[in-house]
C-alpha cells in the first residue's frame, strides 16, 4: 500500500470514530437497493416482519449512507418501514429510498398498498417523510419502460401531491441510458430531481466490461444540467447478460462512479441488489459458476446471443512479457476451452495468440471438441531471436460477422519458459483488467475470477470505497 492511501484509510478510520457525523451530503448518496430480509421467524402476530436489524447493521458494515427500499411485497414493507426502519436507520445515520414498482412489472412485483396509484404513493411517501427526514426520495423501478402511464399531465399530478406536504422529497425515477432520447429529456426531465441510471454497456446488456461507463455519465451531465444522476452498478446478476457480474467488475464500476461523484458528475452511487445480509441466498456462489480450468479465475472471451458482430471485430488481453537472459528456447503454453465443436458453424469466430502485434496461432472454434479443455504450445524462440521484451495478446477475432451465435472462450493455466510474466494462472483480475482492449463491436473479454464468498468479498471492498467515498477531499 502505498503511503497517501495508507494516510486516506487512517483518515476515514479517524473519522468513522466521531460520533454523530453525519454521512449523507458532499460526498453523495453512497448505499445500495433491494434484497431486503425479513425476520427468519414470524412474530405474535405470525407475521416474519422486516429484519431492520440485520439490514442495518449490514449497511453499516457496508459504510452505506443510503439504502433503496424495496416495496416488493405485502402491507408490511409499508408500515414496517414506518414503524421501525425508518427511526432506526435514521438513528443508523442512514437516509433511506423507497422503490415502487412500475404496471409494467406487475407479472413479477406490485408494491403494497397503493399498487398502481402512484399518485397515492406520492402523497403517502411525501406524508411519512415529513415526520421522517431520513425519508429523503424515492423512485419507480423501470419507470422510462412505462410512459404510457407516467404521462407529463400524471406525473405533474404525482408532484403536486408531495410538494404541498414534503418539498424536499426528491423523486428519481430509474431510467436506462438508451431511454434518454430527446424526447424524454425535453418532456420528463423537468418533472424529476434526478434519476436512477443503471449502467448495463448500452446497446449491449453486459456487465463485465465498464470502459463506456465514464463516457455515458459524461453524456448525461451533460445532457441533463441541474438533474441529479445516480449511478446503478449490477451487483446482481442482470438478466440476458452472459455472464454474472464479479467482485472486481462491479468495484470497478463502484471506483469509477465515486470518481465522478467527486467531479460533480454524479449525484451517488446505489448498487443493485448487492448482498449484504449474510443469509441473503446470493451471499455466496455455486462452486458451478467457477469455470476456471484451474483456481477461481480465467480469461473469458465472450460474444453473447442474440448479439451482432461484423467481420474484424475483436477483444484481446495483452501482456508485457520480459525475456530471461540466456534461455535458450522461448515458449508459450495455455490452456483454452469453449462450448462449440465440429457440429457447430464455423468461419465466425477464431481463438488467436499474437507475439508483437501478429498472429502466431489462431483455431477456429469449432475446430477443437465442444467443453473440453485443449493444450497449445508455441515455440517463439526463432521469433524472439536478439530480442528483450515482447507482448503476447490472447483474442477472440470475427472473421464473419454473427447475428446469433453465442460464445464463451476460456482461457487459462498460462505456462512459460525463458518468458515471464505475473499472474500466468488469471487469479487476479486488477493484473488483467488493465490490458484489456476492444475493436469494433460487441466482443467482450474479462478476467472472471470467481468467489464463492461474494457478498463477503464484494462488501469488503465496496464499503473501503464508500468510507473513501465519504472522506473530505484533501
Ligand atoms: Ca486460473
Ligand atoms: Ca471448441
Amino acid at each position: 500500500m502505498t503511503r497517501p492511501a495508507f494516510v486516506t484509510v487512517l483518515a476515514v478510520l479517524l473519522l468513522s470514530l466521531i460520533p454523530g457525523v453525519s454521512h449523507a451530503g458532499a460526498a453523495g448518496a453512497l448505499g445500495t437497493a433491494g434484497n431486503l430480509m425479513r425476520e427468519e421467524q414470524p412474530r405474535a402476530d405470525g407475521i416474519r416482519h422486516v429484519d431492520t436489524k440485520a439490514i442495518i447493521a449490514g449497511l453499516k458494515a457496508l459504510n452505506a449512507n443510503t439504502y433503496v427500499y424495496p416495496m416488493a411485497g405485502d402491507n408490511v414493507h409499508w408500515t414496517d418501514l414506518r414503524d421501525e426502519f425508518l427511526p432506526a436507520a435514521a438513528a443508523a445515520g442512514i437516509d433511506v429510498w423507497v422503490l415502487v414498482y412500475s404496471p409494467s412489472q406487475a407479472g413479477c412485483c406490485v408494491s403494497r398498498p397503493f399498487k398502481h396509484d402512484y399518485v397515492a404513493w406520492s402523497r403517502e411517501i411525501a406524508t411519512l417523510a415529513r415526520s421522517h427526514p431520513n425519508l429523503a426520495g424515492w423512485t419507480v423501478d423501470d419507470y422510462g419502460y412505462d410512459l404510457k402511464t407516467f404521462t407529463p399531465a400524471y406525473v405533474g399530478q404525482m408532484r403536486s401531491a408531495a410538494e404541498a406536504i414534503s418539498p424536499g422529497l426528491k423523486f428519481v425515477p430509474t431510467v436506462y441510458y438508451s431511454q434518454f432520447t430527446d424526447a424524454f429529456v425535453a418532456e420528463q426531465i423537468p418533472l424529476m430531481d434526478g434519476v436512477i441510471f443503471p449502467f448495463r454497456d448500452e446497446p449491449y446488456r453486459d456487465t463485465s466490461w465498464s470502459w463506456s461507463l465514464s463516457y455515458q455519465v459524461r453524456q448525461l451531465a451533460e445532457r441533463l444540467p441541474g438533474t441529479e444522476v445516480y449511478l446503478m452498478p449490477y451487483a446482481h446478476p442482470l438478466s440476458h447478460a452472459a455472464q454474472k457480474p464479479t467482485v472486481s467488475y462491479v468495484e470497478a464500476v463502484t471506483r469509477k462512479g465515486i470518481e465522478h461523484v467527486r467531479s460533480g458528475e454524479l449525484a451517488g452511487v446505489l448498487q443493485y441488489k448487492l448482498p449484504f445480509v449474510s443469509r441473503d441466498l446470493a451471499w455466496t456462489r455455486p462452486a458451478s459458476d467457477n469455470l476456471a480450468r484451474s483456481g477461481d479465475g480465467r480469461l473469458s472471451f465472450v460474444v453473447q446471443k442474440d448479439t451482432a458482430t461484423k467481420a474484424g471485430d475483436a477483444c484481446g488481453a495483452t501482456r508485457k512479457l520480459t525475456l530471461s537472459a540466456g534461455a535458450a528456447k522461448r515458449v508459450v503454453s495455455f490452456w483454452h476451452r469453449d462450448a462449440r465443436g465440429p457440429s457447430h458453424p464455423a468461419g465466425y469466430h477464431v481463438k488467436q495468440l499474437l507475439l508483437n502485434g501478429q498472429v502466431v496461432w489462431q483455431r477456429d472454434v469449432t475446430a477443437d471438441a465442444a467443453d473440453t479443455w485443449a493444450r497449445t504450445t508455441v515455440d517463439l524462440t526463432a521469433k524472439l531471436g536478439g530480442a528483450t521484451s515482447a507482448t503476447l495478446q490472447w483474442r477472440l477475432y470475427e472473421r464473419k460477422g454473427v447475428s446469433d451465435y453465442f460464445i464463451d472462450v476460456s482461457v487459462d493455466d498460462i505456462t512459460l519458459t525463458g518468458l515471464a510474466m505475473g499472474d500466468p494462472g488469471v487469479e487476479n483480475a486488477a493484473v488483467w483488467t488493465p490490458t484489456l482492449a476492444r475493436q469494433g463491436g460487441p466482443v467482450y473479454c474479462s478476467a472472471q475470477v470467481y468467489h464463492e464468498n461474494y457478498g463477503a468479498d464484494l462488501g469488503a471492498r465496496i464499503a473501503k470505497l464508500y468510507a473513501a467515498g465519504q472522506a473530505p477531499v484533501s
